[in-house]
């Protein structure tokens, strides 16, 4: 293409943006035609749909959508993958813990309040030469918000055993809006929302037990460290309060009538070594009883640590109860009769179930904590977490043995009252050594028994080698009918936990954008400050040394052909894509500055950084959009100093 040509076609696209989105109508060629609401599939559809499944086979075929949604946390990437089930097809990314290069998370002035309004004073300090936020996550338990015992599509909230943070998710737009830190915690494991009446509460667990404050004051002497509960205001994504614990925490959960929590403790012994946490015969679940901490906070019954409320919680005090259960216990997973905990043990082949009926009897001293223990069947080695399927079956993983076994929840009280039955339905290979695992709606009051995956720490020979690192193996395990049958192997990156499986009638996430969205609040401030609407944006705003640039994109071009700045200038980029077309993204790179950001259609994008590399710069869009895309393209002309 000659020089002039390419002047011409400038001029023409200029032309075109002044005729603002009517330029749409010229995007034929753009990646996003359709607009159609496809997910809006009639029950008649889904049953047609459903009926093409064989023998309960799970051929989703091209075109054809899923049943289920899967949010799955992806362990030491730090993100959260959205699966479509019983496809197993991996559907979308949310970065969340951890940087990511498609959409500029972390890069973006958008990403990086998220991940960095949330941290304590003394991280925020301990960042200043760090990059301002962490880059690493460890996310272990995504789980959606409940209201009245069932998902109501609002949220997925997700944990950080690493820094100890707790993300929460907006599933209208499936990205992630909060991020705190929690304060007295060593490390944040277990996560789980509160089920009733709403969340409400979100119920996090410290881990390893440290000294509080972990300020130096306290060192080598583990008989002064503690472990605290968190619950946290999932509205307002600020902590309610903490219980100060005995023994550490490892996986928790939250009743049906918003009465109780309950974490699993694996370390009653508050050892520091393995032999240590492992020398009792039995360790403990706790129960908390939240209205009698509610009402301790109300009375003033707390100190205040870490600039939160801490109630004390230790063995003795009258807010919580610690129940024997079998020995070093991990899954703590309650059944969606509203009325069975299983509490299974790493170190045993048993799990523990209680009765959560019989808490109140236990809170008030009528009966011992061990009382409200209504069944402990021998299931297999290693059993680690339990999922439900509605009809009264439990499914447990035995890491050891690499097996999900299936029993019966009535058949083990029956067992446990000496009646001669045995509670084991039927066991099935996983491949291999299974942690969690996780049934259809199976942590709500709706779960439905279709299907079950196990998420295994091992994949060995299951797939194509691909050197000494392996993927982990998801497997799909059809649960529906009187066997189970296993249908899918899924590898997966490294190393989602734990998945929730959600009908998707649950979840209506939008197409494109709304303008008035609060992520790009400051961008608005901004703009309004400058006299500038972001949607109209074609600027160049200078305020001392800080320039802020406003443009907007349609396709294939954006309002700015070049702008230009001066070296040493710190350059604040607002990117509006004016497209209202489904699917059609834009994206705004700068070579060789290492600025990336997504601007899906209606969003408003921002970038800050210090123009130090004088020269031209191109900027260009990185997602495909439109026929045009490689001419989506503009420069950053950066003026050198003067000597
Ligand atoms: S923990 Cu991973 S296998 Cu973090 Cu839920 Cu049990
Ligand atoms: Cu816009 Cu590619
Ligand atoms: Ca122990």
């Amino acid at each position: 293409m000659k020089d002039h040509d390419k002047n011409e076609d400038g001029l023409s696209r200029r032309k075109l943006l002044k005729r603002g989105t009517s330029a749409v109508a010229l995007t034929g060629l753009a990646a996003g035609g359709g607009t159609a609401g496809m997910l809006e599939l009639s029950q008649a559809a889904l049953a047609q749909q459903a009926s093409r499944r064989p023998g309960g086979s799970v051929e989703v075929r091209p075109g054809d959508l899923d049943e289920y949604y899967g949010f799955s946390s992806s362990g030491q990437c730090g993100e959260i993958r959205v699966m479509g089930i019983p496809s197993m097809r991996e559907i979308m990314r949310i970065p969340v813990f951890n940087r990511d290069s498609a959409t500029g998370w972390g890069l973006t002035n958008e990403s990086r309040k998220v991940l960095t309004e949330g941290l304590l004073p003394a991280t925020r300090k301990f960042l200043e030469t760090r990059g301002g936020s962490f880059v690493n996550g460890d996310a272990h338990h995504p789980h959606m918000s409940f209201t009245d015992g069932t998902y109501d599509g609002r949220y997925i909230f997700i944990n950080d055993k690493a820094n100890c943070r707790v993300a929460r998710i907006r599933c209208d737009v499936m990205k992630c809006d909060k991020i705190i830190e929690i304060p007295n915690a060593s490390d944040i494991h277990g996560l789980r929302p509160q089920k009733y009446p709403r969340t409400g509460y979100v119920f996090a667990n410290s881990e390893h037990i440290v000294p509080i404050p972990n300020d130096g004051s306290v060192l080598d002497d583990p008989k002064q460290y503690w472990s605290v509960f968190t619950a946290i205001d999932g509205d307002s994504m600020t902590v309610a309060w903490q219980v100060l614990v005995d023994g550490n925490l490892d996986n928790c959960d939250a009743d049906y009538e918003g009465k109780y929590a309950f974490s699993s403790c694996y370390n009653s012994e508050r050892g520091v070594t393995l032999a240590d946490m492992t020398s009792a015969e039995r360790d403990w679940v706790v129960v908390f009883d939240i209205k009698l901490i509610e009402q301790a906070i109300a009375k003033g019954d707390f100190k205040t640590m870490g600039g939160v409320k801490v109630v004390d919680g230790r063995k003795g005090a009258p807010y919580t109860r610690y129940i024997p259960v079998a020995n070093n216990p991990h899954g703590c997973n309650m059944a969606p009769d509203g009325i069975h905990l299983v509490l299974a043990g790493k170190l045993s082949p048993t799990v523990t179930v209680i009765d959560v009926r019989q808490l109140a009897d236990v809170f008030t001293d009528k009966i011992k904590p061990r009382d409200a223990v209504v069944a402990e069947p021998e299931l297999g080695l290693g059993p680690l977490h339990t999922a439900y399927d509605g009809k009264g079956n439990a499914f447990t993983t035995l890491f050891i043995d690499s097996q999900v076994v299936k029993w019966s929840i009535d058949k083990a009280k029956r067992a446990y009252k000496g009646e001669k039955v045995d509670p084991i339905i039927e066991k099935i290979d996983v491949h291999y050594q299974p942690g969690h695992n996780h049934t259809s709606m199976g942590e709500t009051k709706e779960a439905d028994g279709r299907w079950l995956m196990s998420l295994n720490k091992f994949s060995k020979d299951r797939f194509l080698p691909a050197g000494p690192l392996h993927p982990e193996n998801d497997q799909l395990i059809d649960i529906s009918g009187a066997k189970m049958e296993l249908v899918h192997d899924g590898p997966s990156y490294a190393e989602p936990h734990d998945i929730c499986i959600v009908h998707r009638s649950k979840v209506s996430p939008l197409r494109v954008w709304k303008r008035d969205d609060p992520s790009w609040e400051e961008a608005r401030n901004w703009a309004a400050k400058d006299g500038i609407k972001l949607e109209e944006g074609a600027n160049v705003v200078r305020d001392g040394n800080k320039v802020r640039v406003y443009m907007y994109s349609v396709a294939p071009a954006y309002s700015l052909e070049k702008f230009t700045v001066k070296q040493g200038d710190e350059v604040t980029i607002f990117v509006t894509n004016m497209d209202d077309v489904e699917d059609l993204t834009h994206g705004f790179t700068i070579v060789r500055y290492g600025v990336m950001m997504e601007i899906s259609p209606q969003q408003t994008a921002s970038v800050t950084f210090v123009a130090d590399r004088p020269g031209v710069h191109w900027y260009y869009c990185q997602w495909f959009c439109h026929a045009m895309h490689m001419e989506m393209a503009g420069r950053m002309i950066v003026e050198p100093h003067k000597a």
